[in-house]
């Protein structure tokens, strides 16, 4: 799987590093030396180096002449420039391109792990190994990568290389070995792949059978899921629009029994709205496309383009996909996870009436803006699909009852205030069937299981966004992912120690950045970002700029926060800082129900949303009581920041106890291109989920390690004397000493030898130069004899 070392050493198209900093000073002396002795060796093989060009991008080039700091290099296609010398960074030896695992390199800078990837991904192998983490580049066409065969390789262990299947199977192996539960967590930005390859997980996972149907019923899961949480976005046509924890349990004989789905935040305002070209979830789409002549009649079904809440991104359709014939696979699927044709009946009754309910509109009726509903087929419908009075349905979206002073008032709303509370009731309609639907998925994968045996758990999570303009969702996200980055830097860094102590090499603790700071902003009581958040939004008067004030006021020393102008901060997270624009925090904080929304839904003839409120209600029951509205009859419930707190506290809870197996999905393009790779993309995105950050930390301690038996093997022959039946361990150290290796440069293990960055490279080129003295020697000596 890795490189040989007779590849030809051509110069070769590369990226490069911009860790500038960590030039070993061994590299800058070889350039001078080596360029002393050109004509001596080889006088073609020229050293190479990482050059970073202009625009940014890194370029290998070929070290022609160095003098006074500066060197001379030449370009493939022929240019020639002259930079500082200290500014080139090392290339590694050929005999490194393309391997497996990123800290199989010699030099770990930032073009050499692009380097790599990308001479890899040239080859369709999309996966590499960065230590423990699994990086997957996107394809974005079809790769050989998946199927029966694959699978059955993986798991007979006759394919290794680096892939998802070979994760899914590590897991599996631990969860029995060593009886935990296991977990695989997957994250990158949008478009990245991580949903792909969390199906391409459960499919490895539902191949070793269950002998129940459940592997197979569990399958029926994704396109359910993606139906009503996914959309296409301006990053993805298949975008999740919520995070996804799948817990996967096994008999203990090693068999699925059971699984159960957990959600987090999904974006319910792109129900009302959403972005020029985008779509919203794909369910409308392929219910208004697929539904059968009577289903349409029964639900008064018209065209996408009819539906306020969908003509306004003039978006209807995605390329090569068949909406109509996706909803005939949902409704199998619905079936295969029990839920029963009279409850896929109401589901698709609620979405007609999400659908309809856009379509309501209102009259001005006075000089204050008040309104009135105008009584249509819109209203009609409405009130029809959801079994409610039409009078009460249209009183719910233009009047709010209030107690003033004791007394019950009816007070009229404006036009604005009665869209919004129209598309509120929209969002929680939609919002609560969402749920309702993963709430009957988890009873049918739970149908009489004991939970005895362990589970493995997948998590397909969003990355950390950072956008031109960041909300409230990034806000939410990025806090999360400073919780996953803390707990993948302990477990990595806990591994890494683990692999020097079971070696038997003195480890002296390398110091390691943690996240804890920027999580404490967040979590602090009550000086933190959330609490902060939570008591604005408590407060009658609390606008987003005194939201903002109130930060800046109380913030401003602390280190991971800056305040901005108007109503903006940034955070300084693990990935870099971001700038965070208040507008609509409160309101997607308290994110309310009015109460005469919710009294309209309980009196729906239909169970649904009967059921919605109940459950509503049941949640609101538990909360900390905080009337986010001056007027008492709001409901009363969590704000979303807290809920989501809490959840994200549950789920590290959960992964505590697992061991967790890392995967690092990157996008190699905007374009959603196959064979397109753009390395600063690519690199901000190693930085972002932590791949940099791993290189890091191994680069500090002895990130190449080779056993004893490999590296006697590799330069056994550089020794003066004849060492040819002596141990692989002696024979190591006797080369180390030969070539004078530093002790600190290396550490000799029980079964390996580590080295710091940089050393494998320096012997790599003393090999090349002995073999290329060789070849010469003997075509001399060949020239003589003839
Ligand atoms: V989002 O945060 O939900 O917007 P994801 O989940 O990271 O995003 P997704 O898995 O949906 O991305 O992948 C995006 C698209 O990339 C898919 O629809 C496929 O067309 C493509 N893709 C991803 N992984 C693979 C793969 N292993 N092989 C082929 C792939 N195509
Ligand atoms: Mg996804």
């Amino acid at each position: 799987s890795t490189a040989g070392a007779e590849r030809s050493s051509q110069d070769k198209e590369s990226s490069s590093d911009s860790s500038a900093a960590f030039v070993p000073e061994s590299f800058l002396s070889r350039i001078d030396s080596r360029w002393s002795d050109t004509s001596s060796y080889g006088p073609k093989k020229k050293l190479q180096g990482w050059c970073q060009l202009p625009d940014g991008e890194w370029k290998l080039g070929s070290i022609l002449s160095t003098s006074g700091g500066e060197s001379i290099i030449s370009f493939s296609e022929g240019k020639v420039l002259k930079l500082k010398t200290e500014s080139i960074l090392p290339a590694n030896p050929e005999i490194l391109d393309g391997v497996d695992d990123l800290m199989q390199l010699s030099y770990l800078s930032e073009p050499s792990v692009l380097h790599n990837l990308q001479y890899r991904y040239d080859r369709d192998m999309i996966y590499t190994k960065a230590g423990p983490v699994l990086v997957a580049i996107n394809p974005f066409k079809e790769v050989q990568l998946y199927g029966n065969d694959y699978i059955e390789a993986y798991r007979s262990k006759s394919a290794d290389s680096p892939h998802v299947y070979a994760i899914a199977d590590t897991a599996i192996h631990e969860m029995i070995r060593d009886e935990v539960n296991q977990s695989i967590i997957i994250s990158g930005e949008s478009g990245a792949g991580k949903t792909e390859t969390a199906k391409i997980a459960m499919q490895y996972l539902a191949s070793l059978g269950g002998g129940t149907g459940m592997e197979h019923e569990i399958l029926q899961t994704n396109p359910i899921l993606e139906a009503f949480g996914n959309a296409k976005t301006a990053r993805n046509d298949n975008s999740s629009r919520f995070g996804k924890l799948i817990e996967i349990h096994f008999s203990p004989s090693g068999k699925i029994s059971g699984a159960k789905i957990q959600t987090f935040l999904l974006e319910k305002s792109r129900v009302v709205q959403c972005a020029h070209g985008e779509r919203s979830y794909h369910i409308f789409y392929q219910l208004c496309a697929g539904a059968s002549k009577s289903l349409r009649e029964k639900l008064n079904l018209r065209s996408v383009e009819e539906y306020r809440y969908l003509k306004h991104s003039s978006c209807f359709v995605i390329n090569g996909v068949n909406d109509a014939e996706r909803f005939h696979s949902i409704t199998a699927a619905l079936k295969v996870v029990h839920i029963r044709q009279q409850y896929q009946d109401n589901v698709y009754a609620m979405l007609a009436a999400i659908l309809w309910l856009g379509n309501i509109s209102f009259t001005v009726i006075d000089n204050e803006n008040h309104v009135e509903v105008v009584e249509d087929e819109a209203v009609q419908t409405v009130s029809k699909l959801l079994g409610c009075d039409i009078q009460d349905l249209k009183l719910a979206l233009s009047t709010r009852k209030m107690i003033v002073r004791k007394e019950n008032i009816i007070q009229k709303l404006t036009l604005s205030q009665a869209i919004d509370t129209r598309d509120a009731l929209a969002k929680s309609l939609y919002a609560s069937l969402f749920e309702w639907l993963v709430e009957q998925i988890n009873k049918s994968l739970n149908i009489g299981k004991r939970r005895t045996g362990r589970s493995i758990s997948i998590l397909d999570i969003y990355g950390f966004e950072s956008f031109e303009r960041n909300s409230f969702e990034q806000f939410c996200i990025n806090y999360a992912n400073e919780r996953l980055q803390q707990h993948f830097n302990r477990h990595l860094f806990k591994l890494e120690q683990e692999e020097y102590i079971q070696d038997g090499i003195d480890w002296k603790k390398v110091d390691f950045e943690d996240n804890q700071d920027c999580l404490n902003l967040f979590e602090t009581k009550p000086l933190g970002l959330l609490s902060l958040l939570d008591e604005e939004s408590t407060f009658p008067n609390g606008t987003d700029l005194t939201f903002a004030n109130k930060l800046k006021q109380h913030l401003h020393s602390n280190s991971c926060f800056k305040g901005e102008r108007d109503k903006a901060f940034s955070i300084c997270h693990y990935a870099g800082e971001v700038s965070y624009d208040t507008t609509g925090f409160l309101e997607k904080n308290r994110d309310l129900l009015h109460i005469d929304s919710i009294q309209l839904l309980a009196s729906c003839s239909c169970n649904l949303p009967q059921i919605f409120v109940s459950k509503m209600l049941s949640q609101s029951d538990a909360l900390e009581v905080s009337p986010y509205r001056s007027s008492p009859v709001d409901s009363q419930k969590l704000s979303v920041a807290t809920k989501f707190k809490g959840q994200l506290f549950q789920l590290m809870q959960r992964l505590g106890n697992t061991t967790p197996h890392f995967i690092r999905c990157i996008k190699p393009n905007r374009l959603q291109l196959p064979s397109t790779y753009e390395q600063g993309l690519i690199l901000h995105q190693l930085k972002c989920c932590g791949v940099l950050e791993v290189v890091r930390i191994s680069r500090s301690g002895y990130p190449t390690r080779m056993s004893h038996q490999k590296f006697a093997r590799r330069y056994g022959f550089l020794l003066l004397e004849n060492v040819a039946f002596q141990d692989p361990l002696c024979v190591s150290v006797a080369i180390l000493h030969q070539f004078n290796i530093l002790p600190e440069m290396y550490q000799v293990g029980y079964t390996k030898l580590f080295f710091r960055t940089g050393q494998i490279g320096a012997l790599e080129d003393t090999r090349n130069r002995t073999l290329h003295g060789i070849l010469r020697v003997q075509s001399c000596f060949r020239g003589h004899q003839a």
